[in-house]
């Protein structure tokens, strides 16, 4: 493979551990735990994995001798910088524990073990893939494991391999899966410990816990150096409006803290706007309002950032969007039975009258993509609903109506961008190398302690990376009973942007100034080499959330 001059000096950084791993470890255990919520229920659905303790590593004196051990990885889901560093991670503790110990890599996400597709994960191939981006050494899919059949015919490759731990390398839904799949592992005593990581751009797998999920801090600064750029343009050109959509699921997070790395005149943050009850018209007006107020200053540019996953939490939008997952749960082969120029026509009239009059209000392909594929956890695919074209032409005509009414006398010209797939390959900033790398290794010294049901924590990440507290943290003790496919279902809380939170607070503290003001920042590129000022900083999120 042709590498460049960067990837190659790259290769040879040695990612830091916190010093609790860094030679013999012992562990300290905290006292039983419960779930977030609906404790009875989890309990009752987790017998053999609910109340575990809290686990921590501390330095000892004792070099321990640990049997060779055969583990198994898996990467699911959308990928996030520093991947190939966890599984590198988890490579060099599992050798470090015993040299003779093998690492499997199940191929193309959790579907790899079900279908039995795997590679050995040697020294060569580990060495290929240090600190850099992406997910291709073993590839990820969202394939789904919460059948039993499935654990089953994983279990047959899992025995033929002789593995005693699997790793999975997933976000909430995926940990939530790995914690049923060490249920059932451990009640049929089958022998096999699971282990979840904390993976996902979009942060919100994060607790007091789970400081922050991996990939979040290298994806927000790749976002940001791009926004910083078109702003340095917005500001040179003075003639465009730029309306910016930012992944991260349901979540805010990456917008919101793209917001605090560049400043822009607008970030819609969507947890606010449901908490405040904002209909799509409330929010079309604030932007409007001010691109008037800055039109009357004679500057007739901006820029907005709209998180991927607004829509879904307009109030009479999550309604309607709530009211057709569960329709299409259930009549998902009849829908797609329906010529696609009859489709629209077929949800109106099976809807409830409520939300069949916002569905017809919008305009048609939104509405299209509304009805599109659920992914197999049956989440609306936000990232393919243009809210960034649907705001440019709602905004367009609520400023022409205040031209009418002589409130605005200004030139709007619009584009509209999606930032997502850009950041979520990106070679890791160093803090994602260094944290992912712990996390592959925390996980190792997991398994070599015989723990299952348990995802790797790290913690402490503001302070030097040998500072870092290492152990684990039991899953079912993140997790609630949510409404799925029309079911109720235990799984991880998701963690959405708190309003009471201080990154949130900075934020509002200063978005009238930021409107108003062209007071844009421009980051400019993730730098991987120079002074620790510019090279090891974490966002502003974890910045502000861990500021004593
Ligand atoms: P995960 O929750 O799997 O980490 O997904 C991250 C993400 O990038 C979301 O921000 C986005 O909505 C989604 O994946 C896109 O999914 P896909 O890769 O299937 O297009």
């Amino acid at each position: 493979m042709k590498k460049s001059a960067l990837q190659i000096a790259r290769a040879a950084y040695q990612p830091k551990l916190p010093k609790a791993l860094r030679g013999a470890v012992k562990i300290q255990e905290g006292a039983a735990t419960e779930s977030v919520a609906d404790q009875a229920e989890i309990a009752k659905l987790f017998p053999n994995t609910y109340g575990m303790p809290v686990l921590t590593f501390v330095e000892s004196d004792e070099k321990r001798e640990y049997p060779a051990i055969n583990a198994g990885v898996i990467l699911s889901g959308g990928q996030a910088p520093g991947g190939h560093n966890v599984i590198a991670g988890l490579f060099d503790g599992l050798k470090s524990m015993n040299a003779d110990s093998k690492l499997y890599g199940f191929l193309m996400g959790p579907g790899g073990l079900v279908d039995h597709n795997y590679i050995e994960l040697t020294a060569e191939i580990i060495d290929e893939y240090r600190n850099t981006g992406g997910f291709d050494i073993i590839g990820s899919g969202r394939t789904k494991l919460e059948e039993t059949a499935q654990y089953d015919k994983g279990l047959e490759v899992i025995k033929k391999l002789d593995i005693k731990a699997l790793v999975i390398i997933g976000g909430d839904d995926s940990n939530t899966n790995a914690c049923v799949l060490a249920e059932y592992y451990k009640q049929n005593n089958s022998g096999v410990q699971v282990i979840g990581c904390p993976k996902t751009i979009d942060g919100d797998l994060k607790n007091e816990m789970i400081e922050t999920s991996f990939g979040f801090d290298t994806a927000c600064k790749v976002y940001s150096e791009v926004i910083g750029n078109i702003q340095r343009d917005c500001n040179s050109a003075r003639k465009y409006w730029h309306f910016i959509k930012l992944m991260g699921r349901s979540a805010s997070h990456i917008a919101l803290e793209c917001a605090l790395q560049v400043q822009p005149n607008i970030c819609l943050i969507s947890e606010e706007i449901e908490e405040k009850q904002m209909t799509l018209n409330d929010v079309v007006d604030y932007i409007a309002q001010t691109v008037a107020a800055r039109a009357a200053a004679g500057n007739n540019f901006g820029t907005v950032l709209i998180p991927e996953g607004l829509i879904e939490f307009i109030p009479a939008m999550k309604k309607l969007i709530s009211e057709l997952n569960d329709y299409l749960a259930h009549h998902e082969e009849a829908f797609k039975a329906i010529p696609a120029n009859q489709q629209r026509a077929y949800i109106i009239e099976n809807l409830s009258a409520e939300n069949a009059q916002v569905y017809s209000s919008l305009p048609e392909g939104v509405a299209r993509q509304l009805t599109l594929d659920r992914d197999p956890h049956g989440n609306v695919q936000v990232s393919l609903i243009e809210t960034e074209k649907l705001l440019i032409e709602m905004v367009a005509k609520r400023l022409a109506e205040m031209k009418k009414e002589g409130s605005y006398n200004g030139k709007f010209a619009a584009l509209g961008h999606f930032f997502g797939y850009e950041g979520r390959c990106a070679a890791p900033s160093n803090f994602d190398a260094d944290y992912c790398y712990s996390l592959g290794f925390n996980a190792a010294m997991l398994i070599g302690e015989g723990k299952t049901g348990y995802m790797s924590s790290v913690r402490n990440l503001t302070a030097p990376a040998e500072e870092w507290i290492a152990g684990g943290v039991p899953v079912t003790m993140m997790m609630n009973m949510e409404r799925r496919h029309g079911e109720m279902k235990p799984v991880i809380q998701k963690a959405l942007v708190r309003l009471d939170g201080a990154p949130f607070k900075s934020f509002a503290a200063n978005r009238a100034t930021w409107a108003i003001e062209t007071a844009f920042v421009y980051p400019g590129p993730i730098q991987y080499f120079g002074p620790t000022e510019v090279c090891d900083q974490t966002t502003v999120t974890l910045a502000l959330e861990q500021a004593k």
